[in-house]
């Protein structure tokens, strides 16, 4: 089974390379076709990142073969919603002043009219469709929907759910739609296979006439992680699966960093530990990104089989990362590697085939990436950069380091070899990733690394928008005077003891 995948691994990537020569020009005159793949929560365990040493996710890898992977990519929000707005209209969420779930980007006056990436496309001629989680929490109303699509496809979800719920928790605990585990239904009833479905269907269907923006958002491995048994056989009943975990980890780390994720559904590693679910949680991450990673290649197989993979631009990304226990925690709403690192692949006319680009990368710079790569007119008020450089040239040199932000104030500055962070309260983290990517020891307060600290003090964002109005959900507010800060609307003190730990 292996020898034979690999082999089919080895003729696809060899047939790609034929058939691009490296990179080369769109053969045809029109305008490429986007296929714009999300995938949620997904962190870097996925084979194209080597995040995880026994991730299977055989049609990653082989659109990674065919394409461009991008190893130093970062979310700009540690959270699906500012993340995807960043994403989207490719400005900074300290721009935006989106930080926290809500409220939906149109509502604001500053952003009503903002030109989206599809609508960009659109306007040059394009035919727009979407289906799932692309935007976090899209309009409803036909009119509404109209302008930010053409077509709206099924919005699915989780899809089947067990009768009751799986995982046993400590009394006074509520998990809420922290799930995860095997049980049995059929593939077939699960919101991402239809969703692969639907888009299989406007492939086959696509008009010869008119280029398409086909957008698809893959629900999991967001949780709940629910997996039927053969995805969940893929991977051992056993502790080789856990990352890398330090007990003190936190030690040196700033209090405040624990205000990022003061209270929230995620489970503490403590807590996970105590039920006897890690390895149950992660085995059904895992499971939940290889289920993706086959929905994704069904899509991808009909592309060849409907001829249009030649000129057709692919990119999948991820819009936040996913602790497993390192430092102390479950889920997302930290500014470290483990939440901020997330796949992007591109492949297709105009990208170089079997490449690995280590130079830093933002989902904001998808949008004008997508648009050269089309032809499309250049924009002047993005705060993303083509990757077209990277995409052409693997080792074509980046100066930007990728910026992700949780609340205002909180910043991380991910450079090719450092991981700067700094708080609202002004302390700060430094990591080099070079010989210590689990990021196990903050070298901020070390004299000899000064230098290095002031060269990515000097990239935090220069706008640091406030909080817009009805700013809700992961909200942390912080006020220097009073040394108060604030989530979700509780005052969090110096004092008050760390929740979970
Ligand atoms: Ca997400
Ligand atoms: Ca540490």
């Amino acid at each position: 089974m292996q020898k034979l995948s690999s082999h089919v691994l080895a003729s696809v990537a060899v047939s790609w390379f034929v058939a691009t020569a490296g990179f080369a020009e769109p053969k045809t005159p029109t305008k490429p076709n986007i296929l714009f793949i999300a995938i949620d929560d997904q962190n870097d365990w996925v084979g194209p990142l080597k995040g995880h040493p026994l991730v299977k996710t055989p049609n990653l890898d082989q659109l990674a073969a065919r394409g461009t992977t991008f190893t130093n990519a970062h979310c700009q929000a540690p959270i699906c919603h500012p993340s995807r707005t960043s994403l989207m209209l490719s400005l900074r969420p300290t721009t935006t002043g989106i930080y926290g779930m809500s409220p939906w980007f149109r509502t604001l006056d500053r952003w009503k009219d903002r030109v989206t990436l599809p609508q960009h496309f659109k306007a040059n001629g394009y035919r727009t469709l979407t289906s799932g989680k692309v935007y976090h929490g899209a309009p409803k109303e036909a009119k509404a929907r109209e302008k930010e699509f053409d077509i709206w496809g099924p919005s699915q979800g989780t899809g089947v759910k067990p009768a009751k719920k799986l995982v046993p928790v400590p009394d006074g605990e509520d998990l809420g739609s922290m799930e995860w585990g095997v049980f049995p239904h059929n593939d077939e009833d699960k919101g991402d296979y239809k969703l692969a479905s639907w888009a299989i269907e406007q492939l086959r269907t696509a008009p010869k006439d008119q280029p398409f923006f086909l957008s698809v958002g893959f629900f999991l491995p967001h949780v709940p992680c629910y997996i039927t048994q053969p995805w969940y056989d893929l991977y051992p009943d056993d502790d080789r699966l856990l990352p890398p975990v330090k007990a003190d980890d936190r030690d040196d780390t700033p209090r405040f960093a624990w205000y990022l994720h003061w209270s929230l559904p995620e489970p503490r590693l403590k807590m996970v530990q105590a039920a006897n679910q890690w390895r149950n949680l992660v085995r059904s991450y895992l499971a939940s990104t290889s289920f993706i990673d086959a929905q994704i290649g069904r899509v991808l197989a009909q592309l060849e089989a409907s001829g249009l993979a030649e000129n057709t631009v692919v990119v999948v990304w991820g819009d936040n990362g996913w602790h497993f226990g390192e430092k102390g925690i479950t889920g997302k709403n930290t500014l470290w590697e483990r939440s901020t690192r997330i796949p992007l692949i591109f492949a297709g006319p105009g990208v170089h085939a079997d490449s690995r680009v280590s130079q830093p990368a933002e989902l904001l710079d998808i949008y004008p990436t997508l648009a050269e790569l089309a032809g499309l007119p250049a924009r002047n008020d993005l705060e993303g950069t083509s990757l077209t450089p990277q995409l052409r040239e693997p080792q074509a040199k980046r100066v930007r380091p990728a910026l992700t932000s949780h609340n205002q104030g909180n910043h991380a500055v991910r450079s090719d070899h450092w991981r700067y962070i700094r708080y609202a309260d002004g302390t700060e983290e430094l990591y080099d990733e070079k010989t210590d990517p689990n990021e196990w020891t903050n070298l901020a307060n070390r004299p000899e690394f000064s230098k290095v600290l002031a060269e990515h003090r000097r990239w935090l964002p220069h706008i640091d928008a406030d909080l817009v109005p009805k700013s809700a959900r992961r909200i942390l507010t912080y006020d220097p005077a009073t040394d108060e800060a604030t989530w979700e609307n509780k005052k969090i003190t110096r004092t008050d003891p760390i929740p979970g730990i």
